[in-house]
């Protein structure tokens, strides 16, 4: 059997550059749809968390036919926290097309992304997307490009990439701007011109590196990855083995899917060159080899990058806990957790040295965050506490910590304040230069511990208008100690259902979080207080009845609208001495200690210790 007339291309950028609308057109065009079949938006987000918050989580295949060519497709994840996952996925290809998007430039993620498509040796192919947009600079935007190359010590023969400039999202791709905007098809013809076929062994014994996990409902454990070398029959035995050459499992491949637009259909026999899942292991993981039992050890791989980020997740022990969710024990806490770090290579969970409470560490406050929001989903409880950086020995036995790429954009007025934050924060400011429109671009280095709780912040300083990009750089001297919030807070020193009439007499004390009629108990915080200190305020303070005259006035004591955090903010919000309370209706914030008095003793131990 010859290898099959087959592509593998990866689609890869900077996050929200259209990887994925781009995606959805290629199946359209290449007819992978019957006309009938409605086609959704994003299509391979398929998951909840995925079509809610409009971004890629987890890498996926779909496959069109173009010119009797089966072309796989792999869209990657564009966010920093998933990086790690598309290094494993540029193994798997043999070309990477990398979308640039014609306004926003080459933003971290692009310049990290072509960094590992280069080292791997492949020649990319760059789109400069969304040249419909109204702030469209194309001819920048390729000028940027260039440099990029260039910068990350491109060969010549990578320096001289194809380009295309196109529309994702209306379908078109042209060589020159002004060509007629038409269809994909210069797309189609670039990949299958550009991209080598698989030129692999199908003689030698099956071998293929495990590069995605997930489990799915029907099947249970999928391993999607290319077939490297020989060829797999359905029901074969495999041995599976670990990067370091140990025996994970052996087995049986009880399903052996094939990727057919976006379906996985089943097949007899597959082979090298090939991206394939496989169902039928219960312990496989990435990044191990499944091979033939004759094959002698493991294929190369690129290891999991370790986690940088730990949060502690406890119990809920508030007064309200267990009245809005069903799981609440620590006991499924923990099963949930565990279970979570099996399918989630990502992810690691250890039990922690305080009771009820398991240290979850991964890459980065999305992450976990998008983690918290699905247990919540299923109905548990929590109490999460502020997250805190990995950090390591290096040789010489000194500390060290993660450190951030941060590339910032904002109207010039405001960056003096950014820089003024950023430097408190101990970040180092390594370029500045116009980015057109009256906006500066700032280039900064900081550890990832100075990031935390930067972003709110951040907006309000610049009045909504920054934007902010980040990414993992590596590990640096650890900076010492780091300013946290400045602001203390309003703590409730009453349980029960916060009033109008209390709220009202206490919002020129600082900005609230919550609103009349809202849940709230001893400890728990509603609001930042304007001035250094925390404050306790009593926010079920009713007027007194007796007082007829001022009835029926309530209406008059208008309220300053509470800033409302999403489940990210608050938890990036909180300080070491408090927690975020999160239950499948509500995110509270709150202090450690609820009683006030363990609460001044926690206080003063801890200024005893500093
Ligand atoms: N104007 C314009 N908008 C586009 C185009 N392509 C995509 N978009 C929009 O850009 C946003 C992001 O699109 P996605 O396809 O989710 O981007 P992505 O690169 O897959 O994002 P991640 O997977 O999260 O990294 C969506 O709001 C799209 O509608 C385009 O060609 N032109
Ligand atoms: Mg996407």
């Amino acid at each position: 059997m010859a290898v099959p007339n087959i592509r593998n291309v990866a689609i890869i950028a900077h996050v929200d550059h259209g990887k994925t609308t781009l995606v959805d057109q290629l199946l359209r065009q290449s007819g992978a749809f019957a006309a009938h079949q409605a086609l959704t938006e994003r299509a391979l987000d398929r998951n909840d968390l995925e079509k809610e918050r409009g971004i890629t989580i987890l890498a996926k295949v779909a496959s069109v036919v173009w010119n009797d060519t089966r072309i796989n497709i792999v869209d990657t994840p564009g966010h920093a926290d998933f990086g790690g996952e598309v290094e494993r996925i540029l193994n798997m290809v043999d070309g990477a097309v990398i979308l640039v998007d014609a306004a926003e430039g080459v933003l971290p993620q692009t310049k990290f992304v072509l960094g590992k498509a280069l080292a791997r040796g492949l020649k990319p192919m760059v789109v400069v997307n969304k040249i419909d947009r109204q702030d469209a600079r194309p001819d920048d935007v390729h000028n940027e490009i260039f440099d990029l190359f260039a910068a990350l010590g491109a060969s010549d023969e990578q320096l001289d990439f194809p380009m295309l400039f196109a529309s994702g999202r209306q379908g078109w791709a042209i060589k020159e701007l002004t060509d007629p905007h038409e269809n994909l098809n210069p797309l189609f013809d670039l990949i299958l011109s550009h991209v080598p076929a698989p030129n692999l062994d199908v003689s030698a014994p099956f071998g293929m590196v495990a590069s995605i996990l997930e489990s799915d409902q029907f099947l249970g454990r999928v391993l999607t990855g290319r077939v490297e070398q020989g060829r797999a029959t359905l029901n074969m035995p495999v041995k599976v083995y670990r990067l370091d050459g140990t025996v994970v499992e052996t087995g049986r491949l009880t399903k052996l899917l094939s990727f057919r637009g976006l379906e996985r259909v089943a097949v007899d026999e597959v082979s090298a060159g090939d991206i394939i899942a496989v169902a039928g292991l219960t312990d496989a993981t990435v990044p191990e080899t499944i091979g033939a039992p004759d094959l002698p050890g493991p294929l190369p791989a690129t290891p999991i990058d370790p986690p940088t980020l730990a949060m502690t997740f406890r119990i809920n022990d508030g007064p309200l806990a267990g009245r809005e969710g069903k799981k609440v024990t620590s006991r499924q806490i923990r099963d949930r957790l565990y279970r979570e770090a099996e399918g989630n290579v990502a992810i690691h969970v250890a039990d922690s040295s305080e009771t009820d409470a398991f240290e979850v560490s991964g890459r980065g406050e999305l992450q976990l965050g998008v983690l918290i929001e699905q247990m919540r989903r299923e109905g548990f409880e929590l109490t999460i506490g502020r997250p805190k950086v990995l950090t390591r020995k290096n040789e010489a036995g000194e500390r060290e910590e993660p450190y951030e790429d941060t590339l910032i954009d904002v109207d010039e007025p405001y960056a003096g304040v950014v820089v003024e934050k950023m430097s408190r924060r101990k970040g180092e400011l390594q370029d500045i230069r116009p980015s057109g429109g009256g906006k500066q671009r700032l280039t900064f280095r900081i550890p990832s511990r100075g990031l935390i709780g930067y972003h709110g912040e951040f907006l309000t300083d610049t009045r909504g208008t920054g934007v902010m990009n980040r990414i993992f750089a590596g590990y640096g001297p650890w900076k010492g100690s780091i300013e946290g919030r400045r602001n203390g807070a309003l703590i409730s020193s009453e349980d029960g259902e916060a009033v109008q009439y209390a709220l009202f007499a206490l919002q020129d004390r600082g900005t609230m979080f919550v609103s009349p009629g809202d849940k709230v108990y001893v400890g728990m915080i509603l609001g930042e207080h304007s001035r250094e200190n925390d404050l306790d305020i009593n926010p079920v303070k009713e007027k007194k009845l007796t007082n007829i005259r001022a009835a029926g006035k309530d209406e008059a004591l208008l309220l300053v609208p509470p800033r409302k955090m999403s489940l990210e903010q608050a938890i990036a919000y909180v300080e070491d001495d408090e927690l975020v309370e999160v239950t499948p209706s509500a995110v509270r914030l709150r202090k450690k200690h609820l009683d006030p008095n363990a609460r001044k003793r926690a206080d003063k131990k801890a200024d005893d210790a500093a």
